[in-house]
């Protein structure tokens, strides 16, 4: 069912973000600046869509810009729509498995691998929750099948 959002809080930014996993299945993580908003929160990398790009342009710009790695075979898993007190963000994810995907952070974030079942011990925005039990159902899921 279709949810109304707040639209007295100006438009919907629309923001990409990648859900980047390794060999080993761990996920890579940055933290936010601590001047931005959500301040050093953990994040997946991404970021607002700007004017007249796609999303795939968009996750392309923001991933080289964040961690110099051009995103290749992408899925996309999930969009969330998430109201926070001072804006509406609506957040396409995106899901890529790369053996040893090469990453550095560009902005000078930190930045962490880390196993998806740890990564509930990380702050990252109440949006993401949704993600992470994604991860969660699919990991499960692996595991059955090759029991
Ligand atoms: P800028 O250019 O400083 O305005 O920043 P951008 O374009 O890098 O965008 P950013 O990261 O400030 O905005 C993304 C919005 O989405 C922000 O309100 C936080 C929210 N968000 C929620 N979860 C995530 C996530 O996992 N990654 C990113 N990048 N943003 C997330």
């Amino acid at each position: 069912m279709p949810r109304s959002l707040d639209l007295s809080k100006g438009p919907v930014i629309e923001v990409v973000v990648l859900v980047l996993e390794n060999h080993q299945g761990d996920v890579l993580i940055t933290q936010r600046k601590a001047d931005a908003h959500l301040a050093n929160y953990w994040e997946f990398p991404g970021g607002k869509v700007e004017s007249g790009e796609n999303l795939s342009q968009a996750l392309k710009r923001e991933c080289i810009e964040e961690i110099d790695h051009a995103p290749n075979r992408v899925e996309h898993i999930l969009t969330l729509n998430h109201e926070y007190p001072s804006r509406t963000v609506r957040i396409q994810v995106f899901h890529e498995i790369s053996t040893h995907p090469k990453v550095k952070p560009i902005e000078s974030q930190s930045m962490k691998w880390v196993p998806f079942d740890e990564l509930q011990h990380h702050q990252l925005p109440p949006a993401n929750t949704p993600i992470l039990e994604y991860l969660h159902k699919r990991n499960k899921n692996q595991n059955h099948q090759t029991n």
